[in-house]
């Protein structure tokens, strides 16, 4: 029987003054997904960790830093990286953090779930296996209530709609209009899974620990919460409007 050729994976970093921790990470995921391929996506960070990790890069090759004027927001970093990914043809598209929170031992089995048919397979802190050991109470209520807030109204499958360790099958993204994708934060990440959904795609839930950063700043806002939240009320009561709408004509 003909064997069908291996998937081709991009990892995409975004990092935004992540100078102490963008070199591990990049080592880490050439250790664990050795044939992957890495998109490194700066926004102009003043600390210097776009030239270290081109310097890196030289090193290990198979790695590009896609650098950004200025801050623009995670979900614009990522739409820019996934055009270049569609572009260069790659069939699977990995998103992860350059703070180490991620564990890229997972990488294999994030990628093999989307051999094995997945549409998008997110590493998920809330599924049997998954875990944050090191957050306080408050930080978990936070998470886990905006989670539970999406799952609701939006009526989503996923345990986990904010996670950002996620592997995406080229098709998947393909058919969502990345153009109308709007949120920058967390939203961004219900967004993807929203309209993943929307599509009738399989999604699949890898568990994952998922760790603080120990190094670097927090880029997190009080913003991109409130974002979130506006976003999916928003995209809840236009549901229901056209659900509404479609049963009355
Ligand atoms: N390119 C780019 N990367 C960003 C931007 N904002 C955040 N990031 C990166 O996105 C990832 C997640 O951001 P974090 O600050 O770790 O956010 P978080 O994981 O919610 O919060 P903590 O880990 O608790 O600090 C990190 O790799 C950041 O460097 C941005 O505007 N542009
Ligand atoms: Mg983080």
């Amino acid at each position: 029987m003909e064997q069908s050729p291996p998937l081709r994976t991009l990892v995409f970093i975004p990092a935004w003054n992540e100078e102490a921790s963008v070199d591990a990470v990049i080592a880490d995921v050439r250790t664990h997904l050795p044939e992957a391929d890495i998109l490194v996506i700066d926004d102009g960070s003043p600390d210097g960790t776009a030239d270290q990790a081109e310097k890196l890069g030289e090193l290990l090759g198979g790695i590009d830093v896609l650098r950004r004027a200025s801050k623009s927001g995670l979900g614009s970093a990522y739409r820019a990286g996934f055009r270049v990914g569609l572009a260069r043809g790659y069939d699977v598209m990995i998103e992860m953090d350059a703070d180490l929170s991620h564990d890229p031992a997972v990488l294999p089995d994030l990628v093999a779930a989307v051999e094995s048919g997945a549409d998008l397979a997110i590493g998920s802190r809330y599924v049997p296996g998954g875990a944050i050991p090191d957050w306080k109470w408050a930080r978990r209520m936070i998470s886990r209530g905006g989670g539970l807030y999406a799952r609701t109204m939006l009526g989503l499958s996923v345990h986990d709609a904010t996670a950002g360790f996620r592997a995406y099958h080229r098709d998947n993204l393909s058919r969502i209009d990345l153009d109308r994708v709007r949120a920058d934060g967390y939203g961004f990440q219900v967004e993807m899974t929203y309209l993943t959904e929307r599509n009738h795609a399989r999604v699949v839930e890898v568990p994952i620990t998922f760790r603080d950063r120990s190094l670097g700043r927090s880029k997190m806002s009080g913003r991109i919460v409130v974002e979130a939240f506006l976003l999916v009320t928003w995209w809840a009561v236009r549901d229901r409007a056209k659900q509404v709408f479609r049963a009355r004509h």
